[in-house]
């Protein structure tokens, strides 16, 4: 690339969200570069490519709805997709609409610097290259950017040590001796599938968590075709839903109150079985809301481990404490507490034993040493904000992102960060993204991206930004919002509220009041003259 190379926009990302803003910039006439860090297409699908690694919003809802040949002619094969089904299907579309001659792979953004002479960003990659640009969309991804947590000894261990959102596709875990650290939705799915193969697996547990059973299945050819002929109207009711989700299936609408306890139990029977979070979450009014019918929830799902792990000792180091159900992202899983049944399986509560430390061959806790060849890192993610301050980017007056960002959330409705003209967040922090279908919730935020820029460019604007004041309000709407919820009840730590990284404010990152309302929201204050921003 020649030291400086001009485009109209730069699209950091190759996920959903960056493929779909390359596609639609582009289409609008734009010349876009897309940098992304990975050696391909997927984002979130290219770097999660751990054993059992699967989706837990449908795939016939998990995927764009932009282009209806496109989901037409796409054929999905399970309920739940597995990552590798999702990356052939983001690598089709990659091909379908030719977005791969204007990304440059393996290449990471280091820094991005507002020229406030020329309104321009002047992006600066790793590989040297520079490019500068009107516009850059950080489709940087919720996340993205994995949490590795200090522990004594583990730098001297001789084995392999992997962060599961680095899983590399030449470790070998056959018969060999692994331990997993991390028991979040990603550590539940990946234990059922390493416990197959694994010629012993430890699972060293902090807080364990509520989970449902996924119910995943092939698909029906009937099933697939009659959601094919529905799309158009079931696309459109998911963008106006709350979770963002098209009506597959209808759940609930009563009151917990109002049946008997058999009746409820009929009820909780049949969700379990046809599995997956909604029939649960949904199938009485005051499931996910703080109080009595939360903690009959609660209590339901406490009795499915008793119900299901043979060891009652083992059972009991399961069950979560002192938090209830909903607090933190509900987990679906696919065997997971029976997996404790398994003779090559072994349950650590480090509630109880803490990690002593690891040497050389294994780890020390509870007071014995285990052999390991294998850890592999369940530990999470930096969500929302992470991959964000992770690249050197300054805006107006030598402000950078990071500063600005300090010890907590920055958004002007997920979009647009003040003194950070012409830089767009793909549902960023303050925006319903983590809490509903996010694939909508990114068309949703690229298709407003898009009419924004052509609303500047009709308009003889050169630059939009957040304005502070509207920034602080958006953010305490936001805040109040997710008071009183299940999410931010007393005794809930999660990485929703960033409690999971040292240092981080409490402060709940998403808007608890659906992403229809939030789009209705958005259009508004679109009509209303863009209100909340400036162009200048
Ligand atoms: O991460 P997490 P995740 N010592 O932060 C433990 C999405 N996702 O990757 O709770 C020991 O939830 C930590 O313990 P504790 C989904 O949105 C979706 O699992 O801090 N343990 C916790 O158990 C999800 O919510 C899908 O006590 C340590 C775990 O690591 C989000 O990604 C699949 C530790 C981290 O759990 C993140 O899920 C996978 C330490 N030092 C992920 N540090 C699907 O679509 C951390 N832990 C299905």
């Amino acid at each position: 690339m020649s030291s400086w190379h001009r485009v109209d926009a730069v699209v950091v990302g190759a996920g959903f969200a960056g493929l779909y803003a390359t596609h639609l910039l582009s289409a609008h006439g734009l010349s876009v570069q897309g940098v992304e860090a990975g050696q391909g297409v997927g984002g979130t699908w290219y770097w999660n490519r751990y054993p059992g690694a699967r989706c837990d919003v449908e795939s016939l809802d998990y995927s764009y709805s932009f282009d209806d040949e496109l989901q037409q002619e796409w054929d999905w094969s399970e309920r739940y997709a597995a990552q590798p089904e999702i990356e052939r299907y983001l690598n089709h579309v990659a091909d379908r609409f030719d977005l791969r001659r204007h990304y440059r792979f393996a290449t990471r953004v280091v820094a991005a610097r507002f020229d406030e002479d020329r309104s321009r960003w002047q992006v600066a990659l790793d590989d040297g290259g520079e490019v500068q640009a009107r516009f850059v969309v950080m489709a940087t991804g919720a996340l993205s950017e994995p949490k590795v947590p200090t522990i004594a000894g583990l730098d001297e261990f001789a084995g392999r040590v992997v962060h599961t959102a680095r899983w590399p596709d030449d470790l070998e875990v056959r018969d060999r001796r692994v331990a997993v650290i991390g028991t979040g939705s990603t550590g539940i799915q990946l234990v059922p599938a390493l416990a197959e193969v694994a010629a012993h697996l430890l699972v060293l547990q902090r807080d364990p968590n509520y989970t449902i059973p996924a119910g995943n299945r092939p698909l029906s050819p009937d099933e697939v075709a009659d959601v094919k002929r529905r799309y158009p109207q079931l696309r459109a009711q998911a963008r106006h839903a709350a979770n963002g989700n098209m009506p597959l299936r209808s759940y609930g609408g009563r009151s917990i109150f109002d049946v008997s306890d058999e009746e409820r139990e009929r009820v909780w029977v049949a969700a379990l079985q046809e599995g997956g979070a909604p029939a649960f979450t949904r199938s009485f009014d005051e499931v996910m809301v703080p109080g009595p019918g939360n903690d009959l929830a609660t209590q339901r799902l406490l009795q499915l481990i008793d119900e299901t792990v043979d060891d009652p000792a083992v059972a009991d180091a399961l069950k979560p404490r002192g938090y209830s159900f909903g607090c933190k992202r509900v987990c679906i899983d696919t065997g997971y507490h029976a997996t404790f049944n398994r003779p090559n399986v072994t349950l650590v509560d480090l509630r109880a034993t803490p990690i002593e430390r690891f040497d050389a061959t294994g780890v020390h806790v509870g007071g014995r040493h285990h052999e390991l060849d294998v850890v592999a890192l369940a530990t999470g993610f930096d969500a929302m904000t992470g991959a964000l301050g992770r690249i050197e980017v300054t805006g107006r007056d030598g402000l950078t992102l990071r500063e600005a960002l300090g010890d907590g959330l920055r958004g002007y409705l997920g979009l647009a960060i003040p003194g950070f003209p012409n830089l767009f967040t793909v549902t960023g922090p303050g925006s319903p993204s983590v809490l509903a279908n996010v694939v909508t919730g990114i068309e949703q935020h690229v298709e407003w991206v898009a009419a924004c820029i052509g609303h500047l460019d009709d308009h003889g604007w050169s630059t939009i930004e957040a304005d502070p004041e509207a920034e602080a309000a958006w953010l305490d709407h936001v805040a109040h919002l997710a008071e009183g919820t299940v999410f931010t009840a007393p005794g809930c730590t999660s990485w929703y509220l960033g409690s999971n990284i040292a240092g981080k404010r409490r402060q709940f990152v998403a808007y608890v009041g659906g992403l229809g309302t939030y789009g209705d929201e958005l259009q508004r204050r679109t009509e209303d003259g863009y209100r909340g921003f400036v162009l200048q």
